[in-house]
C-alpha cells in the first residue's frame, strides 16, 4: 500500500547583497508583482512573504532587504530584517549572481552558519553569461560553505525558477497549511500600492532623492458601484530641495510619476483607479526612530 505523503510548510529567507534580484525571484515565484525592483540599490526595505502552494506542500518565502554594510538607522533597520530573517526560518536561498566574481565577503557566510538552517545557492542572472561561465563559478562557490543544493536561474526570463522551485519542499518540516490556498501575500494591498508609487520614484530619481521617500497611503475607498478606487498618498521628502525634484518643473515629475503608479495600480487591483498624489517635507525623517515608526518602519 503507498505511503501517505505527509504535508510539509515552513519558511523560506532569500538573502544576498543588494541588486542580486532577490525582489524579481519572490515576483516570478507567486507569478505576480507583489514585490516592486529596481536598478538602485536598496529598494526593498520589509519582509515581504510570498506564498508557493502545492498539493503536499506550502513554501512561504520572505523577500528580504539586501544585506551590506549599512549606517543610517533606516538602513540598518533594513538589514535588521534580512538578518533575523535568516534565523527565523527553516530554509535559506542566498542569492548571488553569475556575471560577477564570487562573493568573496564573509558577512553573509557567516550569518548563513550562525542560521543552522540548509542553505540553497541561488545561482542568478544566467541569462547575461555563456554557459561554460557557471561550472567554475559553482565550483568556486561550493569552496565557501557546504550548501544543500546549487541552483542556477534567471528571476527575469524564468529559467530555473521552476526547479528551484520543485526542490525546497523537501527541505521543509511537516506542517500545516498556514494560509488559505488563493492567498498569494500577507502584506496588505495598500502596502503595495504604496510600494508601486515608491517603484516610479526609484525610477525616475536619482542621487540621494530615491532613498529619502516614504510613502503613507491615508485614503484608499472602494467604489464598487463605479468599480473603480479611490487613493490619496502622501510622498514624504527629506529636505525642501527634494520636494522641488519630486515635483517637478510646473509638475511634471509628479504627474509622470502619479501616471505610471496608477497604470501599474489598476493592473494589480484589476480595477480603474483615481489617484492622487502630495508632497510632503519630513526633514531628516531617516534618522528619526520616531518618524520611522510613523511611515510603518517599525
Ligand atoms: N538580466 C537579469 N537581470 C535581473 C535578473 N533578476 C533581476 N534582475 C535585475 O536586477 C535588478 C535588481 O533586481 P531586484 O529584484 O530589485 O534586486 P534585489 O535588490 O535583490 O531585490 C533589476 O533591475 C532587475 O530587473 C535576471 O535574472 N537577469
Ligand atoms: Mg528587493
Amino acid at each position: 500500500m503507498a505511503e501517505k505523503q505527509i504535508f510539509r510548510s515552513g519558511f523560506v529567507a532569500i538573502v544576498g547583497r543588494p541588486n542580486v534580484g532577490k525582489s524579481t525571484l519572490l515576483n516570478r515565484i507567486v507569478g505576480q508583482k507583489i514585490a516592486i525592483t529596481s536598478p538602485k540599490p536598496q529598494t526593498t526595505r520589509n519582509r515581504i512573504l510570498g506564498i508557493q502552494n502545492t498539493d503536499h506542500a506550502q513554501v512561504l518565502y520572505v523577500d528580504t532587504p539586501g544585506i551590506h554594510d549599512a549606517h543610517s538607522p533606516l538602513n540598518r533597520y533594513m538589514v535588521d530584517q534580512a538578518r533575523s530573517a535568516c534565523l527565523d526560518v527553516d530554509v535559506v536561498l542566498w542569492l548571488v549572481e553569475a556575471d560577477r566574481s564570487v562573493d568573496t565577503d564573509p558577512m553573509i557566510p557567516r550569518l548563513l552558519e550562525k542560521s543552522k538552517r540548509p542553505v540553497l545557492l541561488v545561482i542568478n542572472k544566467i541569462d547575461k553569461i555563456p554557459k561554460d561561465k557557471l561550472l567554475p563559478l559553482i565550483d568556486a562557490y561550493c569552496k565557501i560553505c557546504p550548501f544543500a543544493s546549487i541552483v542556477p536561474v534567471s528571476a527575469l526570463k524564468g529559467d530555473g525558477v521552476d526547479a528551484l522551485m520543485g526542490e525546497v519542499p523537501a527541505l521543509l518540516p511537516e506542517g500545516p497549511r498556514y494560509y488559505p490556498e488563493e492567498q498569494l501575500t500577507d502584506v496588505p494591498e495598500r502596502f503595495i500600492v504604496a510600494e508601486m508609487i515608491r517603484e516610479q520614484i526609484l525610477m525616475r530619481t536619482k542621487d540621494e532623492v530615491p532613498y529619502g521617500v516614504a510613502i503613507v497611503v491615508e485614503r484608499f475607498q472602494e467604489n464598487p458601484v463605479k468599480n473603480m478606487v479611490g487613493i490619496s498618498a502622501v510622498i514624504n521628502v527629506e529636505r525642501d530641495s527634494h520636494k522641488g525634484i519630486m515635483v517637478g518643473k510646473g509638475g511634471t515629475m509628479i504627474r509622470q510619476i502619479g501616471q505610471s503608479a496608477r497604470k501599474e495600480i489598476e493592473r494589480m487591483l484589476g480595477v480603474k483607479v483615481h489617484l492622487e498624489l502630495f508632497v510632503r517635507v519630513q526633514k531628516n525623517w531617516t534618522s528619526s526612530g520616531r518618524m520611522m515608526k510613523e511611515f510603518g518602519y517599525e
